[in-house]
């Protein structure tokens, strides 16, 4: 089987990805379907696995993404753990229920262009690979979404710079598959994670700004029964707050644009392990314990959003 506990390359964790849906398509209880929603700017595949009870039901549906940033290697690792977890059960046994409340969406690998070259050329690599001219590549993905984009709010527009933010909104192809993804299921979403590290924080809109949403002790409530839920395995602690409050201020952050783009109420950066003591380069002995308590964390925020308004 797959190890869970190790760092994986892109085409390893398309091929764990297309063994899911063949695995479920022998389980009468839980389906899993694959669709690559667009193509990164060195023309890789950029997937969703769509896991569900395949009964035909429409349910509200969360989305789950990691791996925006290249560096940020324990985020898909954590994502496709949750995709494992889904699929073939859990220790908690929380994942039927999960089912039965949601359709779940997992993009557990949105930059594959920057993690390949993260893992070949340059470990601490951050941005997507586009070719900008004067020898420099990449987007900050993570300041590239439509959402009170603003390069002057944590971004820059010096294209050699690790946090540049694009030419505009959405300019890059990799933040463009996520827009249109989202835009088309949005009807039935009802919560946006995005997987990244390190500072153990999860974090909810505004990035752009100091002030906060309408609703946002909702999410702050929502989000301190994850962190809650996350600790109880290992004592680890994450901070819950504003991204603003809590980290910095950054526009064009996925999290903002889902939120305040895409309507959807529920939108989080989840910051994993560790608080710096290793930072980017978490060990893999730190996987396990790392998905583990994640996956808690997960189950109990999503079990505990009221689904009927
Ligand atoms: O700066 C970021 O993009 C995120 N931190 S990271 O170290 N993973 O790069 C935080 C993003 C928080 N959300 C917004 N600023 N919108
Ligand atoms: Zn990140």
């Amino acid at each position: 089987g797959f190890n869970h506990y190790v760092y994986h390359r892109y085409s390893a964790i398309n091929q764990y990805l297309q063994d899911v849906v063949t695995a479920t398509a022998s389980m009468p209880t839980v389906n899993a379907s694959l669709t690559t929603i667009g193509f990164s700017a060195e023309g890789r595949d950029i997937k969703v696995i769509k896991i569900s009870r395949g009964d035909g039901v429409s349910r509200p549906s969360v989305f789950i993404d990691g791996g925006i940033h290249a560096r940020e290697w324990i985020a898909p690792a954590t994502v496709l753990y949750f995709i494992g977890q889904m699929v073939y059960g859990d220790e908690f046994d929380l994942s039927p229920q999960l089912l039965d409340k949601f359709d779940w969406f997992f993009a557990p690998l949105l930059n594959p262009d920057g993690y390949e070259y993260s893992h070949a050329t340059y470990r601490l690599w951050r941005k997507n690979r586009v070719e900008q001219g004067r020898n420099c590549y990449g987007t900050d993905l993570n300041r590239n979404f439509g959402y009170q984009w603003n390069p002057a709010v944590g971004g820059s527009t010096n294209v050699c710079s690790d946090v540049y933010s694009g030419s505009q909104a959405f300019s890059e192809k990799e933040s463009q598959a996520v827009e249109t993804f989202i835009m088309d299921n949005r009807q039935n979403m009802m919560a946006y994670l995005t997987y990244h590290s390190y500072g153990q924080m999860w974090l909810y809109p505004w990035g752009y700004t100091s002030s906060l949403p309408a609703d946002w002790q909702e999410l702050d409530s929502a989000a301190k029964v994850g962190t809650a839920a996350l600790a109880q395995l290992y004592g680890t602690n994450y901070v819950v707050g504003s991204s603003t409050n809590v980290l910095y201020s950054a526009a064009g952050g996925s999290d903002d644009w889902a939120k305040g783009g895409a309507g959807v109420k529920y939108s989080y950066t989840i910051e994993l392990r560790d608080t710096g003591a290793h930072g980017f380069v978490l060990p893999t002995n730190q996987i396990e314990p790392n998905c583990r308590e994640s996956w808690r964390g997960l189950a109990e925020f999503a079990l505990s959003l009221n689904t009927n308004k």
